[in-house]
């Protein structure tokens, strides 16, 4: 790839998450109010996956770098034998139906879609050795997502291979004191994506003094961010940690990216996001002084407005050859018409820094509480470590024909919680996932194929 002399010397790629083909509404995350006003709706897997997949070649469209990271295997069988479902594979499932639905629908959750739950990554520019640090989220806070980090540490680690430019570390450990939900707590703030940057971490959970939601649970305690920090060999110099106001959490803000989202220089946030935000502003710009700040008054968009048009978990990109940042939303952004109304007042204003808008319909995923930014990991790259990226998970229009064709092949069009327990389900889900890993070039990542 040939970087004229003029454009940055890193780029920020998105890697998104292919929706897996057992897709479903179980109701299963507590705090999230989306995936509980849809529990036990029919859900479309191969809608679902298309919709993503349009998302994506859209950007890659628009000349972002864009990737894709695979789905997991569900149901996933070697959890229910786990926790003590014997037998065939059909057994297990007819069995886990008849005495414990619950875990027989989180162990088929698609949650692993979410990518901005994968993992936190801090680039190069920031870190002691100079490589690109991967920490998969150990996602301890709910079951279905807990059975995530292990396929995903091999799905990370295949896309992105470690030694010279990559450095994968384990999850950290799976505890409550430990909770960590990856990159949808991280925000970086920078001039340049290849310069070195701010690393922010926002945290739900922090000491004991400190305030606590009282409904829903924190998703992210400091103590994991500091982990991290560390694991990753940040010069504490360039790193804030900020807590997320427990009264939002309570009010379904179950991960930061829900609030907040950040790109280069500027942070697009709401007036209820940070416990203290002037000192977060402080903080940035005696470090960064071009740093902007669009702060949303909760007078103009509520934080239940936030919550159900997922305005603040749009992704904000900088497109080549524009200045200035656009703003990528779910439709749900254009149906509200106070939230509407802000993003319009932004694109007028001209002091503000968005001056665009492209609007998405991730319906599927919204009705489980993930919008734009919750389907992608954010992976900053230098032109060297960008050609060391597995070829295969770069989305071309290519890539992107042959994924869509092998959605409308393997996926079905309608899921209820009852076909959880069809062994044909089972095996459409394996043989999928066989041939897309064959797509993708990425060798055998799942429990299946090992
Ligand atoms: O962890 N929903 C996910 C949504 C994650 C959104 N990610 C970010 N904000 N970055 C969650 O709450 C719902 C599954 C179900 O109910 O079927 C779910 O897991």
């Amino acid at each position: 790839m040939n970087f004229p002399a003029t454009t940055p010397t890193a780029i920020e790629a998105n890697f998104d998450g292919l929706v897996g083909p057992s897709h479903n509404y179980a109701g299963l995350a507590h705090g999230n109010v989306a995936s509980a006003k849809n529990a036990e709706k029919p859900s479309n897997p191969r809608e679902a996956a298309l919709q993503g997949l349009a998302k994506m070649r859209a950007l890659a469209a628009l000349g972002l770098p864009q990737g894709v990271l695979p789905p997991q295997e569900r149901p996933h069988i070697p959890t229910l034998k786990a926790l003590g479902f014997s037998g065939k594979d059909g057994e297990v499932l007819a069995k886990a139906a008849r005495e414990a639905p619950g875990l027989l629908a989180a162990t088929s959750s698609a949650s692993s879609m979410w990518t901005a739950n994968a993992a936190t990554v801090s680039p190069s520019a920031d870190t002691a050795d100079g490589k690109v640090h991967f920490t998969p989220a150990n996602l301890a806070s709910h079951l279905h997502r807990s059975l995530e980090p292990a396929t995903t540490a091999r799905a990370l680690a295949a896309s992105f291979p470690p030694g010279t430019h990559f450095a994968h570390h384990a999850p950290l450990p799976a505890t409550p004191a430990m909770g960590d939900e990856g990159a949808a707590n991280h925000t970086r703030l920078c001039a340049d994506y290849g310069a070195p940057g701010m690393e922010l971490f926002v945290y739900g959970q922090g000491s004991e003094t400190e305030p606590k939601p009282q409904k829903y649970p924190a998703r992210q305690t400091r103590a994991a961010c500091e982990a991290i920090a560390r694991l990753h060999g940040l010069d504490p110099a360039r790193v804030h940690h900020q807590q997320q106001r427990p009264e939002v959490i309570d009010q379904g803000v179950f991960h930061n990216d829900v609030i907040a989202v950040g790109n280069r220089e500027l942070l697009f946030f709401h007036e209820e996001a940070f416990v203290d935000s002037r000192a977060l502003r402080d903080w940035t710009r005696s470090r960064l002084p071009q740093a902007a700040f669009v702060e949303v008054a909760s007078q103009d968009v509520s934080v239940a407005d936030a919550v159900s048009s997922y305005l603040f978990n749009s992704q904000l990109v900088c497109l080549p050859g524009t200045a200035g940042h656009t703003l990528i939303v779910a439709q749900e952004c254009q149906e509200n018409a106070k939230v509407w109304a802000c993003i319009q007042r932004l694109l007028a204003d001209e002091s503000c820094p968005i001056n665009a808008v492209k609007v998405f319909d991730l319906r599927q995923s919204m009705h489980n509480g993930g919008g734009p930014a919750c389907l992608r990991l954010r992976v900053v790259l230098t032109e060297a470590e960008r050609a060391a990226v597995n070829s295969g998970s770069w989305i071309t229009p290519e890539r992107a024909d042959a994924l869509e064709a092998w959605v409308r092949q393997h996926y079905r069009d309608r899921l209820v919680l009852a076909d959880l327990a069809d062994p044909a389900l089972l095996d459409e889900c394996r043989t999928a996932l066989d041939r897309l890993t064959q797509l993708l070039g990425l060798g055998s990542i799942y429990d299946f194929q090992r």
